[in-house]
């Protein structure tokens, strides 16, 4: 879980702050709720790791396990109230574990993120061991236990107990993974079908791999970290002036541009084909770091699940957003609190089902909270059944669900990409990553602040006469070209408000605050999906190759599962841009065999060409639920 949620967790938790979550376990206390020991729990190679063990002290009988583990600390006391995030979970009663992963903190052994995720045939990874042997040794060993265990986290706790799926204890009887990344170079944290995800890799490497027993922030020396990752220049010489080759992640991103043996190793996923142990998947349709990986875990499951133990849940939620409270997507209020309904309608029950033996059986495959409507539907099959509608790009900048006709026969758009200009991914200035900036919740941040730059074409339709349904796999398809020898496009899907979605100020009413003109969902530009494609992958992403200057290819850009209502009288817009930065580190658009190692004069400015004919119809595919008649 990225350290935004970490600090959420840890303020939640009663820890001052990530670092001294670590620290030695705390006096006893009377007003704790619960009992609170730290032990060291030896795995089957000898290494023992640091986990806390909270028991209720109201506890009558035996109760279950729920397990979290974790690369960022455990509580160093226990719970004097109950944090929110748990409250609904800890009504049922449950033995609070929560364990930090080998070389993390107290935890004996090396902790790598490159070796964390690697698959041994047969075997699973690492953590697929070591949760296996933590189970063993919880229900062997804690006192009052009724012998069945939960594990459940988000990001890299979530990742850690999707690992269990691959070799499951016999005690672990539920896991709950929530926004788990499962190939780190096809997407999720590191990676966007091979284009690098730059701020974020640099500093979440810095964050876990710089010291043992701390969660470490790399420190800009400038403000505004555009301009930092722009003055670095090309990615090597980070090493050469910041990093000296200290962090051995970043060094492996460097050293595998492509999708090798050693990504492949580490794509957890391809190990999954069925579903083993009761699974709650949990993705955030806005989440900044790992929004795929939960659809994969899921879809990969569903291949062979007789008896309906794979679920999937999905929300209007950033990075783990879905453990705190929610009522706001962007400037659109959502009538709800998401979060807690998740929590208590949802999450609990689940677990009191498989754990407790308490309610009924989830009887669904998928429980989404569909915005724009703003209700939680629920679909006994995901996805639902829709028609594939192709929306299109036009010469007069309109997007229609109409075709290019005869008139557009050479219809196409212009715009000069400049790696020295590149388009920044959110408003400057930009925020480090860590700690806890405004990162979390750039992805449902207003596009108005570039969609009248030169370098961003931005297509719209007119005003809807009716509602759009979008349930499912959302894809576009680009035909472009560009003058260079490789290149990348970002595609966004927008719901833009209408101008009058909210009262003006002047309105006697419920207009914006004064001083919060900005703050309203009037006019507002609001992205559904967006995604990146690197021209080197499109033909192969184990053989980079070379585009041909000037001539139009077709680039299917996937634009991930989405369940959202475009409302009658707003409009739908797709932006097109060549740059996303520092999210996505720049393109030189002169093809070099490895782009890690680009010196500065390969980066040269290049014309990018959309087309928009009907021969060459660029365009988005969505899945529309078709009106009830
Ligand atoms: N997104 C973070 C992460 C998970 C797994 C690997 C690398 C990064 C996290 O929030 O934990």
């Amino acid at each position: 879980m990225a350290v935004t949620l970490l600090a959420l967790l840890a303020v939640q938790e009663g820890v001052a702050n990530a670092q001294a979550a670590q620290s030695v376990a705390a006096a006893p206390d009377s007003h704790a709720l619960y009992s609170y020991s730290e032990v060291m729990v030896p795995m089957r190679d000898g290494v023992r790791l640091q986990t806390v063990i909270m028991v209720p002290r109201n506890a009558t009988g035996a109760l279950p396990i729920l397990l979290r583990r974790t690369p960022y600390g455990v509580p160093a006391k226990p719970y004097t109230e109950m944090p929110e995030q748990l409250s609904a979970l800890a009504a049922d009663g449950y033995i609070l574990v929560v364990q930090n992963l080998r070389g993390r903190f107290k935890s004996e052994g090396t902790f790598s993120l490159a070796e964390d995720t690697r698959i041994d045939p047969g075997k699973g990874t690492i953590e697929t061991r070591d949760g296996w042997d933590t189970v063993d040794w919880l229900v062997k060993n804690v006192p009052g236990n009724n012998g069945r265990v939960g594990i459940y986290g988000v990001s890299y706790d979530g990742y850690t107990a999707a690992a269990t799926l691959l070799g499951p204890h016999p005690a672990l009887k539920a896991v709950s993974e929530q926004a788990s990344p499962v190939d780190q170079w096809m997407n999720d944290d590191h990676h966007r079908y091979g284009a690098l995800r730059l701020s974020y890799t640099l500093e979440y490497a810095v964050l876990e791999e710089a010291e043992k027993s701390a969660n470490s922030h790399f420190k800009f020396d400038k403000w505004d970290s555009y301009d930092w990752y722009l003055s670095a220049g090309p990615l090597s010489s980070i090493n050469d002036t910041y990093l000296h080759g200290k962090i051995g992640f970043w060094n492996e991103n460097l050293a595998h541009p492509d999708y090798d043996a050693f990504w492949k190793q580490r794509a957890w996923i391809d190990a999954v084909n069925s579903a083993t142990v009761p699974n709650l998947n949990v993705a955030g349709f806005w989440d900044q770091e790992d929004p795929w990986g939960p659809w994969q875990i899921f879809k990969r499951s569903a291949r062979s699940d007789p008896d309906g133990r794979n679920l999937m849940v999905a929300g209007p939620w950033f990075h783990g957003a879905w453990r705190g409270n929610v009522s706001k997507l962007g400037e659109m209020p959502l009538g709800e609190n998401t979060g807690q309904t998740f929590r208590r309608e949802i999450e609990a029950p689940y677990f009191a089902y498989w754990l407790h033996g308490k309610g009924q059986k989830p009887d669904w495959a998928a429980k989404i909270f569909e915005t724009g409507s703003n209700v939680w539907r629920t679909y006994k099959a995901w996805p639902p059944a829709a028609k594939a509608t192709d929306l299109y790009l036009h010469a007069d900048g309109s997007l229609s669900f109409v075709a290019p006709g005869p008139n557009e026969k050479n219809a196409h758009h212009d715009y000069v990409s400049d790696p020295a200009n590149p388009v920044p991914y959110r408003a400057r200035p930009i925020s480090p990553t860590y700690p806890d900036g405004d990162w979390r919740r750039w992805e449902s941040a207003d596009q108005r602040f570039v969609d009248h730059r030169p370098d961003v074409l931005s297509f719209v339709t007119a005003p809807l006469a009716s509602d759009v349904t979008v349930a499912g796999e959302v894809s576009a398809e680009l035909f472009a070209s560009t003058s260079g020898s490789d290149s990348d496009f970002v595609v966004k899907l927008i719901d833009v408000f209408p101008d009058d979605a909210q009262s003006p100020p002047w309105a006697e009413d419920v207009g914006p605050e004064p001083g919060k003109f900005a703050q309203s969902p009037n006019g507002y530009q609001l992205p559904i999906a967006m995604e990146v494609r690197r021209g080197r992958y499109l033909a192969s992403f184990e053989h980079p190759s070379a585009l041909k200057p000037d001539q139009p290819l077709k680039w299917a850009v996937p634009l991930r599962d989405r369940d959202h209502v475009f409302r009658a009288g707003h409009r739908i817009m797709v932006q097109v841009q060549s740059s996303w930065f520092p999210l996505i580190d720049r393109n030189p658009q002169t093809f070099v065999p490895n782009i890690n190692t680009a010196k500065a004069a390969d980066f040269v400015a290049a014309r990018q060409r959309i087309y928009t004919t009907p021969t060459m119809p660029s365009r988005i595919v969505l899945p529309v639920i078709e009106p009830a008649k």
